[in-house]
């Protein structure tokens, strides 16, 4: 499989599931398709949105093992939705072609693909894939960037 072992990191960025105002379904679809891609996923977690809350837990997990943090939520156009400028707070390195993979073939499910800020960064040697918020895109997105991420990683190191 794609991702045999490659310890895995899922973070739902939401204000109303972090209060527990309701339940965060995009984040266990995101574990279990990378599972099924034979991933390893330690960390699953949901935390509001914002730069701070994102960017503190990814300075956090980029000294570590995990080498593929995969973010959902806060992608679009709300006052809320910060993570791309949680993902540049950082200083990470943007792969611009995994972006643009990720909107263009999505634009063959829905056009408002077109409205999402996904973004695919590198810190250090962790790649950071930030999908937008809604269960069925969040599936849609890593099953499109699925072929591609293993080598993604192997290129990284
Ligand atoms: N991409 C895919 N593959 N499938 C989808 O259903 N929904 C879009 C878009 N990208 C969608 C998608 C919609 S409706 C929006 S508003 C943006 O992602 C941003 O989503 P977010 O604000 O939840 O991050
Ligand atoms: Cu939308």
């Amino acid at each position: 499989r794609r991702l045999d072992g490659v310890p895995c990191a899922v973070i739902t960025l939401s204000d109303r599931a972090s209060r527990g105002e309701y339940a965060d379904r995009s984040g266990p679809v995101l574990v279990e398709g990378l599972q099924t891609l034979g991933a390893d996923v330690v960390v699953a977690q949901v935390l509001p949105d914002g730069i701070e809350p994102l960017a503190g837990r990814l300075r956090e997990l980029a000294g570590g093992d995990i080498r593929l943090c995969v973010c959902t939520g806060g992608t679009g156009l709300g006052a809320r939705d910060l993570t791309p400028e949680a993902l540049q707070s950082l200083g990470t390195r943007r792969v611009e072609g995994l972006s643009q993979m990720v909107r263009g073939l999505s634009a063959q499910h829905t056009a408002f693909a077109w409205l999402s800020r996904a973004e695919v960064v590198q810190l250090d040697d962790m790649l950071i894939v930030a999908l937008p918020g809604s269960p069925r895109a969040a599936a849609q997105c890593l099953e499109i960037l699925s072929p591609v991420l293993g080598h993604a990683l192997a290129m990284i190191g």
